[in-house]
């Protein structure tokens, strides 16, 4: 066998033994070193790589305790100011399989940010697609295009790319949050425009319902002023109030005996767009799903990466090879399609986003249900 002699560039080539590899001989070490030094690469080494049967994550599945991030983060509360420059207090996931930066899958950013009372986080703009989900307190407004929006445990608050918004907590205890971007998708693709806005957070008032709730938080009811579809929802926060109702009244049809639910025991509903009926953000999808107590959900898998929150309620939760007990407030991840399942004795509140959108529109999605495929 000959031995691989290899240039200084960045381009390596191995040899390798197998079906459709050329034998190896020196000629053949010689021509790698031609394709080295012209920074080429054949496809007949990579195509395993390249081109596997079915999607192969990089990123792995895994778990982020609540109460460790809780923690650290009012560390870098008492730690680190929030201003002009680093512009947020956002801690965020970094997968053990993406090479330790910032990404909680190849596509999705998923942080935890902390506001002290009293502080403000400036203004600014960015073309990445946002959210902000609530497990736990309340005392913050972000303020989206001059719309000052509160923030309360179980709300979820989309927000456009390209929206100037900064963030007041204007009570008197601190406030923690989960904020969810689209960060990584738009890094990889060379996709990212940012811009400050001005330094002062322009109002400081705390209306119960934003101007955005006003417009368009009447179920079912388009305001005729409105009727141009828009890229990402117009309507700043879906309050936990409508989710829980929604949730409930799913488990209690399916006790009424009508076709309400995803699976036994298994209650979700999607956020979607008022102007389209589809996705609130162009990247990401955001979903609630509740198990009654004693429920199991069968598996499936997807094309696209998702991070999931216990919102409340325990269970255990399967990804690929992996198992974890989880509780409220912990993080997962999903990579692309690696297996889920869920399991509750007690019932369990999760609070789902992805990239799925980002697949369906190019036409790559695939969902599976598990049962479909070992009946097959
Ligand atoms: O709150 O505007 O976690 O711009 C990352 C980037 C939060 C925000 C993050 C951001 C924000
Ligand atoms: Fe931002």
């Amino acid at each position: 066998m000959t031995t691989d002699v290899r240039s200084e560039g960045p381009v390596r080539i191995q040899m390798a033994d197998g079906p459709g590899q050329p034998p190896a001989t020196p000629e053949l070490a010689k021509l790698y070193r031609e394709f080295e030094s012209e920074l080429l690469v054949p496809l007949w080494t990579e195509i395993g790589d390249l081109m596997p049967a079915d999607p192969r994550s990089r990123a792995a599945a895994h778990r982020w305790r609540w109460d460790r991030l809780r923690d650290m983060a009012g560390q870098a509360g008492n730690l680190v100011p929030v201003g002009r420059g680093g512009e947020r207090r956002a801690i965020a996931l970094a997968n053990p399989g993406l090479g330790g930066r910032p990404f909680a899958t190849p596509t999705l950013w998923a942080a935890i940010q902390y506001l002290n009372p009293g502080e403000d986080a400036p203004v600014h703009r960015h073309s990445q697609h946002a959210f902000r989900f609530v497990i736990e307190g309340e005392g913050v407004w972000t303020v989206v295009n001059g719309d000052p929006v509160s923030m309360r445990r179980g709300d979820f608050l989309p927000q456009a790319g390209w929206a100037w918004h900064g963030h007041h907590n204007l009570s008197e205890t601190p406030m923690a949050w989960i904020d969810g971007l689209d960060i990584p998708f738009q890094y990889q693709t060379d996709a990212t425009f940012f811009e400050f806005g001005p330094d002062e957070v322009p109002t400081r008032q705390a209306p119960h319902r934003s101007k955005s709730e006003r417009l368009w938080g009447h179920a079912g009811l388009r305001p005729l002023t409105h009727m141009a579809p828009s890229p990402a929802s117009p309507l700043l926060a879906y309050r936990w109030e409508n989710t829980d109702r929604a949730l409930h009244d799913q488990l209690a049809l399916e006790k009424d005996g009508y076709p309400a639910t995803l699976e036994p025991g298994h209650a979700a509903v999607r956020f979607t767009n008022p102007t389209t009926g589809s996705d609130v953000l162009p990247t990401i999808r955001a979903e609630f799903h509740r198990l009654a107590p004693g429920t199991a959900s069968s598996g499936s898998r997807e094309v696209g990466s998702s991070v999931y929150t216990v919102f409340e309620g325990q269970g255990r939760v399967n990804v690929g090879s992996a198992f974890w007990d989880v509780e409220r407030g912990d993080l997962f991840v999903v990579p692309s399609w690696q297996e889920l399942r869920l399991e509750s004795e007690n019932g369990m509140d999760l609070f789902r986003f992805s990239d799925t959108p980002i697949f369906e529109r190019l036409d790559l999605g695939r969902h599976r249900a598990i049962i479909e495929e070992t009946q097959a």
